[in-house]
């Protein structure tokens, strides 16, 4: 997985995705299960305008029964949005896909009317994969893909039913910093800018927090220490991960954690509430509030002196003016009383 989001690329697939939204009758949004929101894009909303949305939570066997169904709940009222935790790798699951897409395009789903989807995604979260499963053939490669391409082909699955055959890439949330460590944890993004022992310490710091059980069953643990860090250096030390004078080495530490996080062997898990989400939300909107009053008080500030010098001269010959405006009209009253 190697796809590296700048501006340029972002625009390009926003425009791809509006044009291809022309021609699809319902998208199928595929989400990593652990991470609801962050592996949501954060204009697929936007972009699909009218269309509806078959929201699929993929990896569901990766994730927690509990959590997910917060979300489903979560989503309920939302008439244009049919969400169901799903697994490529289970085929009654791939099977009730035809039956959920009809349930949200019932005006189509003949022959002569097929119901045309797209599947739609950020990297990794299993949108080739879901390709693969519904056609019952290898036709999109698990692993790098190109992003849409202009000259769409339609693949039937059913008589009722085509797909787009190559699916929309789109990035993830990468402006909200936590958004960003929840996506490196699950390995969604490897390719960030983040250091791996600080993608390991949010991660068990959200393990201590929330699985603790998990994570000491996982790792024989006596007690648990509450940070991070510690308990890191036991992981590492039980493990393994030592340097030649038998000191914890950090990163190898951090390596074996990870890919116990990643592929499930600490036990199923989500990182997200729709609760937390909400809050996190608020707070990174008072933070961008605040970043702007700053940066609106910087540029005050940086008005050379002469200029606010003679800006507050111009400010008090007008209040001035208004005053004396305000006196000849009280004159003029008079005037007409008497
Ligand atoms: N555990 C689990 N792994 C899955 C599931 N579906 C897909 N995967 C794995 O997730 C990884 C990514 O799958 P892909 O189908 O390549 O994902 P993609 O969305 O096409 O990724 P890009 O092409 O990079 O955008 C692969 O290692 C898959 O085997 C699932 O239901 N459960
Ligand atoms: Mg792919």
């Amino acid at each position: 997985m190697s796809v590296q989001w700048y501006p340029g690329h972002m625009n390009k697939a926003r425009r791809e995705i509006e044009e291809v939204m022309t021609q699809v009758d319902i998208v199928i949004e595929v989400l990593d299960a652990r991470i609801p929101d962050s592996s949501q894009n954060p204009m697929l909303n936007t972009l699909r305008g009218e269309v509806p949305v078959l929201r699929l939570l993929n990896k569901k066997d990766l994730a927690d029964k509990v959590r997910l169904d917060l979300w489903l709940e979560h989503w309920r009222d939302n008439e244009s949005i049919l969400a169901h935790p799903f697994s490529t790798l289970d085929k009654l699951d791939v099977a009730k896909i035809s039956q959920w897409v009809s349930q949200m395009v019932p005006h189509r789903g003949s022959a002569e009317k097929p119901i045309r989807a797209m599947i739609a995604g950020i990297p990794n979260v299993g949108k080739s994969s879901l390709m693969n499963a519904l056609l019952g053939r290898r036709v999109a490669k698990v692993g790098d893909e190109p992003a849409v391409t202009k000259s769409q082909q339609k693949l039937k699955v059913t008589n009722g039913f085509q797909l787009l055959d190559t699916p929309g890439i789109l990035w993830p949330k990468i402006e909200n910093p936590g958004a960003s460590y929840r996506l490196a944890v699950t390995g969604a993004v490897r390719d960030t800018a983040i250091d791996y022992e600080d993608v390991a310490l949010v991660g068990l710091k959200f393990f201590i927090a929330d699985y603790r059980d998990a994570l000491i069953a996982r790792y024989k643990l006596k007690e648990l220490a509450a940070d991070p860090y510690d308990v890191l250096k036991v992981i590492g030390s039980k493990r393994g991960a030592l340097r030649s004078g038998g000191k914890v080495d950090m990163h190898k530490a951090a390596e074996v954690f990870l890919n116990d996080v990643r592929t499930g062997a600490i036990g199923p898990y989500v990182m997200e509430t729709p609760e937390m989400i909400a809050l996190e939300e608020r707070l990174v909107e008072e933070a961008k509030a605040k970043k702007e009053a700053a940066r609106l008080a910087r540029l005050a500030a940086a008005v050379p002196q002469r200029q606010q010098a003679s800006n507050l001269a111009y400010r008090n010959s007008q209040v001035q003016s208004a005053d004396q405006a305000s006196v000849t009209n009280q004159n003029e009253n008079l005037d007409e009383k008497q």
